[in-house]
């Protein structure tokens, strides 16, 4: 083979790809040829990994540089960067931590650091980062995700864990052979399936669903938009109006109820609290039935189809599938315990091809079967702070220290943060109401960031380090619910300057006398080699083979046999609810829960309550701004990464996020297709390309999320956003008391055609350096 031309594998988050490089430069790249249904998104790979918006060398914000004593000066976001060699700013990253830690203690250290920085075990960012923080004293830290942080509070109360959110789903085969109808609140929209973190071997969700179609299973999608229906099958859509799921489910509960259709052997010998959940259902207490008159009301779904459909339901085998961004909403909590209550009333859980599971579409691999053992991954240390807060209070951690607040019955109190540190994520893409967290940001003393690329979390930091992307160093994947592992071999050398995260942070591990504590003595390649060598034994003790390394690296991937193929949620406990009792305090499915009821937080009986979310088009808002906006992921690529790509700017409608809009809000506003609007609420504003449809319920606009947070004035609070990331308008608040999760989904807009010439798009383009000297370069 022509040495200059060569094809070297490697994994992303979104599938396995090979990387044609020729003459040293990545000239393409192909899907792996295992994978039956790959995704495009890997191609913006080319041209972006050594592009120009790389961060080339160590950068330090000017003002930051310049300051004098310890607080902040100049604004982040504003301020131009000069550049530092790697040893200057190392020594100014170490003097800063030791000194905060010294005078703060270092729960004044945020090393949060959320995200999906990159697949790769050895060489994820966030680990890396918090065995770093863990190996010099520890840090402040953010627990769950903005994924499913809803879900991860209530789950664990009604069945007493996250299985059928986060993992152990009922397959997809036995909702082919014995499924007759899914329901899926919130659709099954194909888009979300083509990422998983950690790596995909195979995108399974479309085999799934094409098995689902020969058994003609079949598919109700309730949901605003038609474009969230699974592919390849026929579906029935039914749009609602957003954060009105936990009505209809009632409804559907009370028309099982009056039909005398609940699964009463079921509730008895599986459940608690069956009485008390009824009670509010017949609205004896409230003096309100949920009726389907009642949720009609609310959802704008007529009463008919809601008794139809859970008539339907009870007659037949019957899978709930309830997505995640449903619970990303005020009172998110809500609707998962009122689908696991339906469940149970259909008395279905735990049957092959019946039941419930929570995201189903939501990444590749929710319906796959799990493998038997877990996946090595970096150990990441003791953290001796005990500081911390669920992952979406960022914001109201910086501004509001000291402040306590509740979450899932416990009290906890914001720490003083004065430094942050942010490995592998990009808060100003996943964080809300960004002009509010903006002004946050001005808070801590210092702000650290490593990137690969000038993202605007990069942009707001006081010291960019410039880290290698994955194409630069060698590393390891297994690929997450996947029997695939890949080598993931260097492919290009380093750009610029970059380093990677584990050398930066084992120089300053060294310059902070733990240099051995953080390495635990082994370089890089040792740490692959050990991590290898873990699965391997892992794989053995479930009587399944892998070769010795040398070998595997050098055919760079393998793909390990698979010992379960098929299972069903919480089969086992419905086999013997005694000897497999759940993990909660009665052992049984909570449809009440003493627990939260203990909690004491108004509003929150302790059964599943449709509580009105305080921004949808049924509150007063509404009258001022009567679109309903959701912010769903963007099919394009994952999350804000390679924006700057190939794929996502093709996407783009004059150069900015596509906002769809039912044709009727459109004309009523003289917005035609192709069109820049301006989308904005009391939060702020940002501008978008429209696009016209008929398959979004009216009233209802969306605007995925990505687009790289681009102020057309960076030195003024809220200044409109050029590029069309949808969190310069959504709320940061929380869910409830209970999750504190984020609640992007609850979001009220109104949207205008922007007259005159729209401000051009200015974040892909690098920001002013300064060399040392003051002259722009
Ligand atoms: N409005 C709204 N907001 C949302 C959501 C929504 O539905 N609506 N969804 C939320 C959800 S579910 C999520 S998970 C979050 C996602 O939010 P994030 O995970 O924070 O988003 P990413 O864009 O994936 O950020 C990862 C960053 O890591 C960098 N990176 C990649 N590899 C490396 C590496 O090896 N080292 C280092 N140091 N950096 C690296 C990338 O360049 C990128 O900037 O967004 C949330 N925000
Ligand atoms: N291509 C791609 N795929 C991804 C990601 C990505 O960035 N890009 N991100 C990944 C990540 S980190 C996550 S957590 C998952 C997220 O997976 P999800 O949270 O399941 O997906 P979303 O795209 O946020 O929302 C899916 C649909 O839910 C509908 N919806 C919103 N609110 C409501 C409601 O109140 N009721 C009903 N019935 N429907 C509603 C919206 O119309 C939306 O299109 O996706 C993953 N998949
Ligand atoms: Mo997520």
């Amino acid at each position: 083979m022509n040495k200059s031309h060569r094809t070297v594998l490697t994994s992303t988050h979104w599938g396995t790809y090979g990387i044609q490089l020729e003459g040293g430069r990545i000239a393409g790249v192909e899907p792996w040829q295992g994978d039956p249904d790959p995704s495009p998104i890997g191609q913006s790979l080319v041209g972006s990994v050594d592009g120009r918006l790389r961060v080339a060398r160590p950068s330090v914000r000017r003002e930051w540089l310049e300051r004098t004593g310890t607080r902040a000066c100049g604004r982040r976001g504003a301020d131009p960067f000069v550049e530092l060699e790697w040893d200057e700013a190392l020594d100014l990253v170490a003097a800063e931590l030791r000194r905060i830690s010294l005078a703060h203690g270092n729960s004044a250290i945020f090393g949060g650091s959320y995200g999906w920085a990159s697949a790769g075990r050895f060489h994820h960012a966030q680990s890396q980062l918090h065995r770093f923080l863990n190996s010099i004293g520890g840090y402040t830290a953010s627990v769950h995700s903005y994924s499913y942080a809803a879900g991860q509070v209530i789950l664990p109360h009604i069945i007493g864990s996250m299985d059928g959110l986060t993992g152990h789903h009922s397959t997809w085969d036995g909702i082919a052979a014995e499924g007759r109808l899914v329901v899926c609140f919130g659709g099954l929209p194909h888009r979300n399936a083509q990422v998983q973190s950690g790596g995909i071997g195979k995108h399974a969700l479309r085999s799934a669903l094409q098995e689902a179609r020969k058994r003609n299973v079949r598919f109700v999608c309730i949901s605003p938009a038609r474009d969230d229906g699974p592919v390849d099958v026929d579906f029935e859509w039914q749009p609602l109006r957003p954060g009105t799921d936990t009505a209809v489910m009632l409804a559907m509960a009370h028309v099982l109820l009056t039909e005398g259709l609940e699964d009463r052997a079921f509730l008895e010998r599986y459940c608690v609290g069956f009485e008390r959940i009824k009670s509010y259902i017949l609205g004896e207490k409230d003096g309100t039935a949920k009726t389907a008159e009642w949720a009609a009301e609310i959802s704008g779904i007529a009463p008919d189809w809601i008794r139809d459909l859970a008539l339907a339901m009870a007659a037949n085998r019957t899978m709930l599938m309830v997505n995640w961004a449903i619970q990303r909403a005020d009172d998110g909590e809500q609707p998962y315990w009122m689908a696991v209550t339906l469940a149970a009333m259909l008395g279905q859980i735990g049957l092959t091809g019946g039941g419930v599971g929570f995201g189903y579409s939501s990444t590749n691999g929710a319906g796959r079967a799990e493998m038997p053992f877990k996946w090595p991954s970096l150990p990441q240390g003791q953290n001796p702070v005990a500081d911390f807060i669920p992952v979406a209070r960022i914001t109201d951690m910086l501004l509001n220290p000291g402040q306590s607040f509740n979450f899932d019955g416990r009290r906890l109190t914001y720490p003083d943060i004065r430094m942050v540190y942010w490995a592998g994520g990009n808060p100003f893409h996943h964080h809300q109401d960004l002009n509010r967290m903006v002004e946050a940001w001005q808070r801590p003393e210092t702000i650290i960031v490593h990137e690969p690329y000038w993202t605007a979390a990069a942009r707001h930091a006081d010291i960019v380090l410039p880290v290698t992307t994955t194409l630069e160093r060698d590393d390891i994947a297994f690929s997450n619910r996947d029997n695939l592992v890949v080598g993931m071999r260097k492919v290009i050398e380093s750009v610029g300057k970059a380093r990677n995260d584990f050398d930066i942070l084992a120089d300053l591990a060294d310059r902070l006398g733990k240099r051995d504590v953080f390495t635990g003595g082994k370089t890089a390649w040792e740490w692959i080699e050990t991590l290898y060598e873990e699965a391997r034994e892992r794989a053995a003790a479930h009587g399944s083979d892998m070769p010795a390394f040398p070998e595997f690296w050098e055919h760079a991937h393998f793909e390990i046999e698979r010992t379960v193929q098929s299972s069903t949620l919480l089969s086992n406990f419905r086999n013997d609810p005694d000897k497999n009792a759940l993990p909660t305090p009665s052992g049984r499915i909570e449809l009440f829960s003493e627990r939260i009821a203990g909690f004491g937080y108004e509003g929150y009986p302790g059964h599943p309550v449709w509580r009105e979310p305080r921004e949808w088009l049924g509150s007063p808002l509404a009258s001022e701004f009567p679109l309903h906006l959701l912010s769903p992921q963007p099919a394009d690529k994952l999350h804000s990464q390679y924006d700057q790509g190939s794929v996502s700017r093709a996407a783009k409608i004059s150069g900015r996020t596509p906002l769809t809009i039912h044709r009727r809000d459109a004309e009523a506003r003289g917005i035609r297709d192709g069109d820049v609007v301006k989308v904005f609420n009391r939060r702020g504003a940002c501008l978008a390309g429209a696009v016209l449809t008929d398959n979004i319920l009216p009233g209802v606009v969306q605007l995925p999320t990505g687009a790289w947070y681009d102020p057309e004035d960076p030195q003024v609070s809220g200044s409109l956003e050029r590029h069309g990331n949808p969190n310069v308008l959504t709320p940061d608040r929380a869910t409830s008391p209970l999750g504190q999760g984020p609640s992007c989904n609850s979001t009220l807009v109104q949207v205008a055609l922007f007259e005159g010439a729209p401000p051009p798009v200015g974040i892909f383009e690098p920001p002013v350096i300064l060399p040392r000297d003051g002259e722009v370069r």
